[in-house]
């Protein structure tokens, strides 16, 4: 290739994600604005942290690779749907529910999907609740809906998957069988956490429901 059909190759990627950026930017606001408003209304944050990450360029091509999709910017744009990615980290269980709830309520977002592993966690013992939704993005040219991946977890899932992420990687995918079986045992643990967690908020607010 010469440097300037490199060049147009890598206008026409950052134009690709551009409107996935955007999506990022209108869902991380949503939060924010029900984060504030939370605090505000009830004295209470049931945010720990948003992070929000576009696809890297090799995660994006080993996906497309994996479930065999078409050459093409617009077969990407129909097949996969966590280009854009949100991760909600709660310190409670409920709070993870409320602001799935919270947000997919808005009458401008639509639910694509939702896979609850926080109902019926992965055999290897992941647990979050994902959804991908559609929120508009109004550019120049009129409104795109831009898919996006939001996943809510509570701090100790995310404390397990990062763990987990890491190790999987490190083994190249092929994890000995001994670190599986307690890396379920660090799941069970992380979920008992979870709910001893939650009894201790509930009794130290005396039982104050706070309510949406
Ligand atoms: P990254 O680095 O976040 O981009 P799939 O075909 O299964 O890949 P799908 O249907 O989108 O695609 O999968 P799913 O189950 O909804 O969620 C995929 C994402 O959830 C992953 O992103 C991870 O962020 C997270 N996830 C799912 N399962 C596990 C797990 O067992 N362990 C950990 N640590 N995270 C998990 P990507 O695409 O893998 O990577």
């Amino acid at each position: 290739f010469s440097p300037q059909e490199l060049r147009s190759m890598r206008d026409e990627f950052q134009h690709f994600l551009l409107p996935y950026e955007f999506g990022l930017r209108e869902i991380e606001t949503k939060l924010a604005i029900l984060r504030d408003e939370f605090q505000h209304m009830h004295d209470y944050n049931p945010i720990e942290h948003v992070s929000s990450r576009l696809k890297s360029a090799d995660s994006l091509v080993e996906k497309v690779e994996r479930k065999g999709i078409e050459p093409g910017f617009e077969a990407i744009r129909a097949g996969i749907t966590d280009i854009a990615g949100v991760r909600v980290t709660c310190s409670f269980v409920k709070d993870a529910y409320r602001l799935f709830d919270l947000l997919t309520q808005q009458d401008d977002i639509t639910i694509r999907r939702v896979k609850d592993y926080i109902a019926e966690p992965k055999a290897n013992g992941y647990k979050s609740l994902h959804v991908v939704v559609d929120v508009p993005v109004f550019l120049s040219s009129g409104r795109v809906d831009v898919p996006v991946e939001v996943q809510f977890r509570t701090i100790a899932m995310d404390f397990w998957a990062s763990l987990e992420h890491k190790i999987y990687y490190k083994f190249d995918s092929k994890v000995p069988d001994r670190l599986l079986a307690e890396l379920k045992d660090a799941a069970d643990t992380a979920a008992d956490l979870d709910t001893r967690m939650e009894r201790l908020h509930r009794e130290l607010h005396g039982g104050r429901v706070i309510a949406v």
